[in-house]
């Protein structure tokens, strides 16, 4: 810490705009050595949270680029520290150089993620918050950036120190016994459990909200599967709006995966076209029916097409074997065609237990039903129409969060059994620091580390 930081903190390549952020003590001195303004005044003469017209030079004075900078001084910056930000045109070759005179005039360049983790060591965000910035980075639908940005503004911090508050009072309570039997004597183990349980509760309930919440965030694999030619390229084609995969009544079309990203009620869902599976000697459709399978183990839910003009066939046994531990929806396609030979009484007879949704991807029927019932394999019929999960959560906190429960829960167990004192104490500590590691206010120096270096450079 101490010294002075800079990278460029827009995208690489050609902008509008690029952005070279400097953070440290000197960031006002290291840009004026390179940087005359046009009103001729300096930096540090400027007032902070102002804009600044001028140019940038290099050691012999050629203009490099004309630039807008920012000040901001320390506290009231991104980082906590002295921020000058240099606005430049957004030419890749001018921003490098502009960098690189930066650089030379004393600052060094930033590590990934290193603006944020300073705005953290000055506590300007506790750990969530920081995280919440990166999640808002990456954020891959509008549902999951609204979370995101709950986070940053503090929701789950402020949830996570009322509880952290009340398992305090908690040991408060345990430790006064402990401390002095004598006067304080054994605690109201009835207050006491009645607080454990509302914890309980109340991290269950984060935990459960963040589950579903996760899937906004993550988005599910969805893959289509079936033999050849029973439509699965028109289906994706019809759920992504556009023509995606080549599409022809010649069985084994497609012969690589094809992907596309749609959204189901705002989750984001990676839909996946394959080879129709079948026995084939054509070496490069083998090759695809394999990649086919490798897919269908990854997939979180197989969309399983059968064709309601040929019939069940056995092809489509052998499939239905290969997917019989996934999640599944069966979908009859073609049932536009008239003297069709297959009814959706006839599936369920012939797989016990499957309601196939019948559609037809060619005039585009049935397609808003098999979205609702993705929806509904998604989020949990249970959740359906319910309130919308409020609290987002990465994995890292969910552990974390999983980890408090399982300390709460045995101290709650301790308390019932009245076990001694500093026993049940020990697990309602261990659950504090489990929170705390949640917010940062004790996280271990190598947690924080892995958690920055995912960031990108000039974050
Ligand atoms: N009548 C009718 N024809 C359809 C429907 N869906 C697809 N087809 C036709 O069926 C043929 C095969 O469609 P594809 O989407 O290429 O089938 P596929 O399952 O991707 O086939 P492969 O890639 O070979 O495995 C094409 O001629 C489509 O026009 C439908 O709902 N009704
Ligand atoms: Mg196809």
């Amino acid at each position: 810490m101490g010294d002075c930081i800079a990278a460029i903190s827009t995208p690489p390549g050609e902008g509008g705009i690029a952005i070279i952020r400097v953070s440290g003590e000197a960031a006002p001195e290291i840009v004026d050595r390179i940087f005359s303004s046009r009103s001729g005044k300096k930096l540090g003469e400027l007032r902070s949270h102002s804009l600044n017209l001028g140019y940038i030079r290099d050691e012999n004075g050629t203009i490099i680029d004309e630039v807008l900078v920012s000040r901001m001084d320390a506290p009231r910056s991104y980082t906590g520290e002295n921020v000058v930000e240099i606005n430049c045109h957004g030419g890749a070759v001018a921003t490098r150089k502009c960098l690189e005179l930066v650089l030379k005039a004393g600052a060094r360049l930033a590590e990934p993620g290193e603006f944020t983790k300073r705005a953290f060591l000055n506590g300007r965000l506790d750990m969530v918050q920081a995280e919440a910035v990166i999640e808002i980075i990456r954020a891959r639908s509008e549902k999951a950036l609204a979370l995101s940005t709950r986070n940053l503004t503090g929701a789950l911090s402020r949830t996570l120190q009322q509880v952290e508050d009340e398992l305090i009072f908690i040991n408060s309570r345990l430790e006064g016994s402990i401390d002095f039997p004598e006067e304080v004597g054994e605690p109201d183990w009835l207050e006491i459990e009645e607080r454990l349980r509302a914890v309980e509760e109340r991290l269950q309930k984060l935990a459960a909200s963040s589950k579903r919440a996760r899937v906004y965030r993550d988005g599910v694999r969805v893959v289509i599967a079936g033999k050849p030619n029973v439509g699965k390229s028109s289906l994706l084609n019809v759920l992504a709006q556009k023509e995606k995969a080549i599409v022809t009544e010649i069985p084994g079309t497609t012969r690589d995966l094809i992907e596309d990203l749609i959204y189901i009620k705002g989750i984001p869902v990676w839909v996946t076209d394959t080879a129709g599976i079948r026995e084939t000697r054509d070496v490069v459709e083998s090759i695809g029916v394999e990649k086919t399978r490798k897919a269908l183990a990854e997939a979180d839910i197989v969309v399983f097409v059968i064709d309601a003009s040929t019939g069940i066939q056995d092809e489509d046994r052998e499939i239905m074997q290969q997917i019989e531990d996934k999640r599944k929806l069966v979908v009859i396609n073609k049932t536009d065609i008239r003297d069709r030979s297959l009814t959706a009484e006839e599936v369920g007879n012939m797989f016990s237990g499957v309601y196939p949704l019948e559609i037809s991807a060619l005039e585009e029927t049935g397609i808003e039903e098999l979205e609702s019932a993705l929806e509904e394999m998604i989020i949990g019929a249970e959740n359906l129409g319910g309130p919308e999960p409020e609290i987002m959560t990465n994995l890292r906190q969910e552990r974390a969060i999983e980890a408090a429960l399982e300390h709460v829960r045995d101290a709650i167990d301790g308390v019932k059994n009245r076990q001694p004192i500093d026993g049940i104490a020990v697990d309602t500590w261990g659950a504090v620091s489990w929170i705390e590691e949640i917010t940062g206010k004790a996280i271990r120096e190598d947690v924080m580390e892995r958690i920055f270096a995912d960031f990108c450079i000039g974050k």
